[in-house]
């Protein structure tokens, strides 16, 4: 027993180091076939002898248990986005600002610059060598633990080289080959492809199975010490040290000594970036000492020590062909321009959106101009202008038509919005999108079902409404066309996966005017089951926190429809699950307080805002009044702000506080606060 103890920890220990010499050092050190003997060898060990389990496995790589859904995690310090900058004057006007927060004896500040990776920020913590967690980067403050996913990613350590407690930070992102790859098996099964490498790592770093994650290849680079160790007083030193520890670190990043050498690294920068096997999408300039960081601090959006230089967004020329209509689930209608194929930003675009009627107009977009198209980021392409002096005179201006595409009901337009509706309840392109809702990610999250599948399904007349989805059989499914057995049988399992959504996915998914993704769990969370909800008031309702008037009319009015009973009352039978896990947060800092948010957050939404209020047992109301504990007075705070003052002054031994955000943050115990004066208790 003892022998084969230490035999599998031996097995561990050399696996570990050869997955560290292959994908950190890019230098494997063993055949392939030797390394999966040893592989072999330890996974029968582990078999054979699960109660020696350990988090530090190598045979974690490969994949773990499936997971029901990821927790929340409150990040020790928030994961701040970075303001961005544009242009070398942009760059010299930071210098500049970095330099009238020091004493100008000072010699001019050191940065460091480091591609920018385009993937997605990571938080990794490691107890004592041994990494215990990783979080995505959520709103910034409250992300979600997908520990196991992360574990499959062979450049990230199970076990640093140093048995040290420390969290680190990098981007974890999909590798152009293993993108292309990725999306060209997608194409032998008909999935949908993803649209760039940023977009798959979130996709696979959403799956709730380890086992997907491990195939697609993933990888990691570490850009970041959070808890400052003594030794490390300079960013350098923190990547060196990072290196030393076992973790890949992007080999571009370089120290410079004045803000010249820094613009001569972005031109060098953009340089390299073709041919770079990793999409970067700029360079980070961070300020090198960490004492001048502190003294810098942070907007309370961002860091005042850093900025991300953005490449500038790849534009292209191309024609528009026509301006197509698309109808949404709420019916809102929104023109889409479908253009000459161009190729920009690393795919291949055909349409690009014009938003509503009056964008058309302001940009004045005629059918057949040649129009400037641009892809900011991984959104969709969206046109920027027209060229009016390439015109020929055919060019025809666009009139929005007064009916709907799709079921030519006459259009309505609700003052004051932008968009037109149709307002006809049976429009067959509302219920496309209302069916293509109920099935997306962050609904009932049925794999493999897109947009186009359910659209297939829908004109076949094999779905009318949601419940029709757990009546499809696979013989219903091989009638699509491109539908392979393989795929309907995969599709047939995530349709009966989906069963075992708690209730505020489902309820999501109904698509519940004006019931959003929070409203969704906060009413489940309180309700805990469908039937309770069902017969809830509006009385009941609006006395929830964040649960208005408008929201609850919308409820007891969806639920007064015996269309709507009779289609929950068909997924009830078919086993779709009908409670929930959540709880209204009970207990915490926060028990008893009632808090009011006002004004802009910057650091945060409100919705992130009102989740660590919740989360520890506090209450968020829309309105201040003598029993408010805490006004969260954020930019341009408004008449609520006026209220409290004024109760204040009325009641002065009142216990209402009006605090920053950065006060609330540390109350929350997010942020240390910078100098005594801001104390916030
Ligand atoms: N994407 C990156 C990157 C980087 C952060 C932490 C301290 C100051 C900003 O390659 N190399 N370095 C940082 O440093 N951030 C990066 O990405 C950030 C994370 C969240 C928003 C940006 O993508």
């Amino acid at each position: 027993m003892q022998i084969e103890r230490e035999r599998l920890e031996t097995l561990r220990k050399q696996i570990r180091e050869y997955d560290y010499q292959y994908h950190v050092l890019d230098r494997p050190t063993i055949s392939d076939q030797e390394y999966d003997r040893l592989f072999r060898e330890l996974v029968d060990l582990e078999h054979a002898h699960p109660e020696w389990a350990s988090p530090d496995s190598p045979t974690l790589r490969v994949g773990g248990m499936l997971l029901e859904g990821f927790q929340k995690v409150a990040h020790r310090s928030p994961m701040l986005s970075l303001g961005n900058v544009f242009s070398e004057e942009e760059i010299r006007q930071f210098d500049t600002r970095v330099k009238s927060a020091i004493d100008e004896a000072q010699l001019a500040p050191e940065y460091v610059c480091e591609l920018k990776i385009d993937g997605l920020a990571t938080a990794l913590t490691y107890e004592r060598g041994v990494m215990v967690q990783g979080a995505t980067r959520g709103d910034g403050v409250v992300g979600e633990d997908i520990t196991a996913n992360l574990r499959t990613i062979r450049s990230i350590p199970l076990r640093l080289l140093e048995d040290i407690s420390i969290e680190v930070r990098g981007e974890s992102y999909l590798p152009r080959a293993s993108f292309e790859a990725l999306n060209e098996r997608r194409r032998q099964s008909g999935d949908a492809l993803f649209a760039n490498p940023r977009n798959a790592a979130a996709g696979s770093l959403r799956q709730l199975d380890p086992g997907l994650v491990a195939q697609r290849r993933l990888a990691f680079f570490a850009y970041q010490v959070v808890t400052f160790e003594d030794g490390i007083q300079t960013q350098s030193q923190a990547l060196e040290t990072l290196s030393a520890l076992g973790f890949s670190v992007n080999p571009n990043w370089r120290k410079c000594k004045s803000i010249d050498e820094v613009v001569e690294y972005v031109a060098f920068a953009q340089s390299i970036r073709e041919n770079l096997p990793y999409d970067i999408d700029g360079v980070v300039i961070k300020v090198n000492d960490f004492a001048l960081q502190q003294r810098l601090g942070f907007t309370a959006k961002s860091p005042r020590f850093a900025v991300a230089y953005k490449f500038a967004a790849e534009q292209a020329q191309t024609r528009v062909l026509r301006i197509e209509l698309n109808v949404g689930r709420t019916g809102a209608v929104t023109p889409t321009a479908v253009i000459e194929p161009v190729f920009l930003a690393g795919t291949t675009v055909s349409r690009a959106t014009l938003h509503n009627e009056d964008v058309i107009r302001d940009k004045d977009v005629r059918i057949g101009d040649l129009v400037v198209v641009q892809k900011a980021g991984d959104i969709i392409p969206e046109i920027v202008r027209s060229i009016p002096e390439a015109r020929t005179g055919e060019e025809a201006p666009y009139k929005m038509p007064t009916q709907c595409p799709a079921c030519a009901t006459a259009l309505q337009r609700v003052d004051g919005e932008a968009a037109w509706r149709c307002p006809n309840p049976d429009c067959p392109a509302k219920r496309v999108e209302a069916l293509s809702h109920f099935v997306s990610r962050d609904a009932m999250n049925i794999d493999g079902m897109g947009e186009a599948m359910v659209e297939a399904l829908h004109d076949a007349g094999l779905i009318r409404d949601v419940a029709d989805f757990y009546a499809l059989t696979k013989d219903a499914l091989l009638g699509i066309e491109r539908m392979g057995e393989k795929s309907a049988k995969n599709v047939l399992s995530a349709i009966e996966n989906s069963k075992k959504q708690p209730l505020e996915r489902l309820l999501f998914g109904l698509g519940i005017r004006l019931v959003g993704e929070r409203a969704a769990e906060t009413l489940a969370a309180h309700f805990q089951t469908m039937e309770q909800l069902m017969v809830a008031t509006v009385d009941e309702l609006v006395g929830i926190p964040d649960i208005g008037p408008k929201m609850a009319d919308s409820i007891v009015q969806y639920f007064s429809e015996e269309r709507h009973r009779e289609v929950i009352a068909r997924l009830q039978e078919y086993g779709v699950r009908m409670d929930t896990d959540r709880k209204v947060a009970q207990g915490g800092a926060f028990t008893g307080l009632l808090f009011v948010l006002t004004g802009t957050l910057e650091s945060l939404s409100r919705q992130a805002a009102q989740s660590l209020i919740e989360e520890r047992g506090g209450k968020v109301s829309s309105s201040v009044s003598q029993k408010t504990n805490y006004v969260v007075a954020g930019e341009k705070a408004g008449s609520k702000l006026e209220k409290a003052y004024a109760i204040q002054k009325k009641f002065p031994n009142s216990s209402l506080r009006i605090i920053t955000e950065e006060e609330f943050l540390a109350l929350c115990g997010q942020i240390g606060l910078h100098g005594p004066e801001t104390d916030p208790l």
